[in-house]
């Protein structure tokens, strides 16, 4: 397949180590996927569905201790505990090494090697980087034939370029006790052992075009984020794009593709999405920054997606997809997720494969789910309706906007735009969420998570503030940046904001503050709107609703100060830049 002397020994080593029975070189050919499926299936590694409801779908199990991202088991490798910084775990990369390198000894005996030469971003376009990863797991090769681009011109293109990012992957024994996500960022090189879940081995997508990306981005002037990228196209065709940065599991799938309310359709808005998960953005010549989503494929949540949260992410799923940890309905060889509709199976199996229907109840009477909370869908990016056309743009598409957002019962009021580039990235570093399921550890402690970034970032995060301020001032027009919080909630715990569909009310506003076409409120944490310059129209919601969450309680915020204050002053110290304390020093003035 190569004649690349560097693939080929990289390649030869892990052989050694890990003796696979056999090689096999993923071409990326429809053969080979179909080949593949029928021998996992044979296996019970996935079971295939119905061909005619759900055509080229399958579904998996993982292992039932193996249902998300292990951040306690994550670390960044760098060749100094400063490279890695205070938000990772950190590990000298020889003593790594040494200690995969045993956990992965013979760990492919019995086995096979699957070699996969895959690219992030469209093969042969200026922001493209290429991967090849070695894996045991037919359903990794799977997933990552929808989620990245596979096949042999990779290999061409890497043998132009010389520089490709190396990812080893073995499930060995699935064990938890010795399971290890490393990066090697001065080695461009990946290691994963004894995980089979998603986002700890499909190493083009969190491992690489993140932790990795963000180094490289780093030392190479652009930036890798955990970022979705939408375009909004206007009645007279003008489209303006925006990146969202949410943390996991926030809706950041369902805001990529949204579809507007009435009140904007029938004026001929429209909602295209670029990118749900991660934007690889860099300047451009004209002095604006471009982005491309370097993925191919979603990879979403499914719990909770039906027709009205996200009817293009439910579309999205009705062909060529990997269904993981949902229910499985053997009789009609379908699936189905809470959330989904109101019609759950009668005779089905959950996602640990134990007998299950609809409003099972356990000993305590307590409702038994049937689909895990971080059980997904793998879906290839043309299935999705709203897919940008600029969606392989190798030039990637013109930021007007930046959004950070968080899970935030209360404090964060709905949307607020930061003063200037300086104050966007204050606000992108104090960002907040409550936690959710998609790591493991407990789900709704609200914790920092600095421009969503707290576990991808791979390098020191003190750094990444840094880059973020130098990349501003190199930008002559760059996007204006808003913070914005869809999950306040009521004192009954109910969300006040209806959210999905209606946030295109908060983007339509965000648009024409970039667009200077309407004026805002100045208040302590940025700039709000003013009531009426939100469109309510067609929606059952007071503007006395409206006003309880365009609001800067001035005692909240004081406390929210002081806790930035101790996150910045406990996490950082002195090798914070001096601009980001300047930013909260200017917060708390205007808080007194
Ligand atoms: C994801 C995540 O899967 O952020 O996108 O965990
Ligand atoms: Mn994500």
């Amino acid at each position: 397949m190569t004649k690349n002397k560097v693939i080929l020994d990289f390649i030869d080593q892990y052989a050694k180590l890990m003796t696979p029975d056999n090689i096999v070189w993923i071409d990326g050919s429809e053969e080979q996927k179909q080949r593949l499926t029928e021998e996992a299936a044979s296996t019970g590694e996935i079971i295939k569905l119905n061909e005619k409801l759900l055509p080229g779908c399958v579904y998996h199990r993982t292992a039932v201790n193996d249902v998300a991202r292990v951040e306690h088991r994550t670390f960044i490798c760098s060749r100094t505990k400063d490279g890695a910084g205070p938000t990772n775990n950190w590990m000298e990369p020889q003593e790594a090494y040494k200690m995969l390198d045993k956990i992965a000894e013979k760990a492919m005996t019995g086995r096979t090697m699957y070699i996969i030469p895959y690219s992030m971003g469209k093969v042969g376009s200026p922001f493209a980087k290429y991967g090849i990863e070695l894996t045991d797991s037919i359903y990794v090769v799977l997933n990552m034939m929808i989620m990245t681009r596979v096949g042999t011109d990779v290999l061409d293109a890497i043998g132009k370029k010389g520089e490709f990012v190396k990812g080893v992957h073995s499930k060995v024994q699935l064990d938890l006790e010795n399971r290890y996500i490393c990066h090697f960022p001065e080695d461009n090189m990946i290691y994963s052992l004894n995980s089979g879940y998603g986002g700890n081995v499909l190493l083009g997508k969190k491992c690489f075009a993140l932790r990795i990306a963000s180094y490289q981005a780093w030392k190479q002037n652009w930036l890798a984020e955990h970022m979705l990228i939408l375009g909004i196209e206007k009645p007279n065709g003008e489209i303006k794009y925006i990146t969202g940065a949410f943390p996991s599991a926030c809706g950041k799938t369902n805001l990529a593709m949204l579809i507007p309310p009435e009140t904007y359709t029938k004026k001929g808005y429209k909602v295209t999405t670029v990118g749900d998960d991660i934007a690889w953005i860099r300047p451009g010549k004209d002095g604006r920054l471009y982005a491309i989503n370097p993925e191919n494929g979603f990879f979403g949540v499914a719990p909770g997606t039906n027709m009205k949260s996200n009817p293009n992410a439910l579309a999205s799923t009705r062909k060529n997809t990997i269904f993981t940890n949902v229910v499985y309905v053997p009789k009609t060889g379908t699936v189905w997720w809470e959330g989904l509709d109101k019609n759950p199976p009668t005779d089905a199996e959950d996602w640990k494969g134990n007998k299950w229907y609809g409003g099972m109840t356990d000993a305590d009477g307590n409702i038994i789910k049937g689909a895990n909370p971080n059980s997904r869908f793998t879906s290839p990016a043309i299935n999705c309706p709203s897919i940008s056309p600029e969606f392989e743009n190798p030039e990637g598409v013109p930021i007007s906007a930046i959004i950070f957002g968080g899970r935030r019962a209360k404090a964060a009021p709905l949307v607020y735009e930061a003063y200037n580039w300086q104050h966007g990235v204050f606000v992108g570093s104090i960002m907040a969420s409550e936690t959710t399921a998609a790591a493991t550890g407990a789900v709704g402690v609200v914790r920092h998570d600095p421009m969503a970034m707290l576990p991808f970032c791979g390098y020191n995060m003190a750094d990444y503030f840094a880059h973020w301020l130098a990349m501003g001032k190199k930008l002559s027009n760059p996007p204006k940046i808003f913070n914005v919080n869809w999950f306040r909630l009521d004192d009954n715990g109910n969300f006040i904001w209806p959210g999905f569909g209606d946030n295109m009310r908060v983007l339509d506003w965000i648009l024409q503050r970039c667009e200077d076409v309407v004026d805002a409120v100045d208040t302590p944490i940025g700039y709000m709107p003013k009531p009426d310059d939100i469109n309510l129209e067609g929606l059952d919601f007071t503007k006395d609703q409206l006003v309880s969450i365009l609001d800067c309680d001035k005692d909240t915020w004081k406390q929210e100060a002081q806790e930035i204050e101790n996150f910045y002053t406990t996490k950082f110290g002195d090798t914070l830049p001096k601009e980001l304390y300047e930013e909260l020093a200017a917060l708390k003035k205007r808080l007194v």
